[in-house]
């Protein structure tokens, strides 16, 4: 019988993901346009700036029914105005699948919508884990002086859909009022 080594690595204190089948993709401020509540401001800041980058490890194709995939996201410090960088945020495009996130490193927050536009929002710092139940929208905002590092498991026919968000939106931003983050109603 055959013995293999482990295709991919997690850094158990990075929370990266390494190995030769690992997709990386980087977000910078030019593809946010209309994410944030200040679009001129957004649109008068540096465009090259990174906000964030996401590892995925996607053993089977994407859309079938039964796999798991993994990921690795880092949201840089900073903001837009009062906005934390934040993700771009999504439902399931497969309604109601349902994923894993837990906190490596930094801290800040998980904000959740369900489907009747209930928001809240679930602190992340090493080591908290986060069940996001199906048809919640999730997003991450950072809200320290570090990287916040995450990872994920989700289901490979989950799917995302930012068509909905990027006409919605969220019901509430997370910004930074009197120096502390606070959920804000749109
Ligand atoms: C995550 C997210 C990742 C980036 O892997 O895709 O954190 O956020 P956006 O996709 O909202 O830009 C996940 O939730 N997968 O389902
Ligand atoms: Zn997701």
């Amino acid at each position: 019988m055959a013995l293999f080594n482990p295709k991919v690595f997690l850094t158990l204190t990075e929370g990266k993901l390494e190995g030769t089948e690992i997709k990386q993709s980087y977000k910078y401020l030019n593809a946010l346009a209309g994410v944030f509540k200040n679009e001129t401001a957004r649109a008068e800041m540096d465009q090259d700036a990174l906000i964030y980058e996401v590892q995925a490890y996607m053993p089977v194709e994407e859309g079938k029914s039964g796999g798991l995939f993994f990921g690795n996201s880092t949201i840089y410090p900073g903001k837009v105005d009062q906005e934390y960088f934040m993700t771009r945020g999504h439902f399931h495009s497969n309604f109601d699948t349902a994923e894993y996130y837990w906190g490596v490193k930094g801290e800040g927050y998980l904000i959740l919508m369900d489907e009747n536009r209930k928001i809240w929002a679930e602190k992340m710092t090493p080591g908290s884990v986060h069940y996001i139940p199906g048809k919640v929208a999730h997003r991450v905002a950072n809200t320290g002086s570090e990287p916040l590092v995450f990872n994920a498991c989700w289901p490979s026919d989950a799917g995302h859909d930012y068509e909905s968000i990027a006409e919605h939106g969220f019901s509430a931003r997370l910004l930074e009022v009197d120096g502390e983050p606070k959920l804000v109603e749109e």
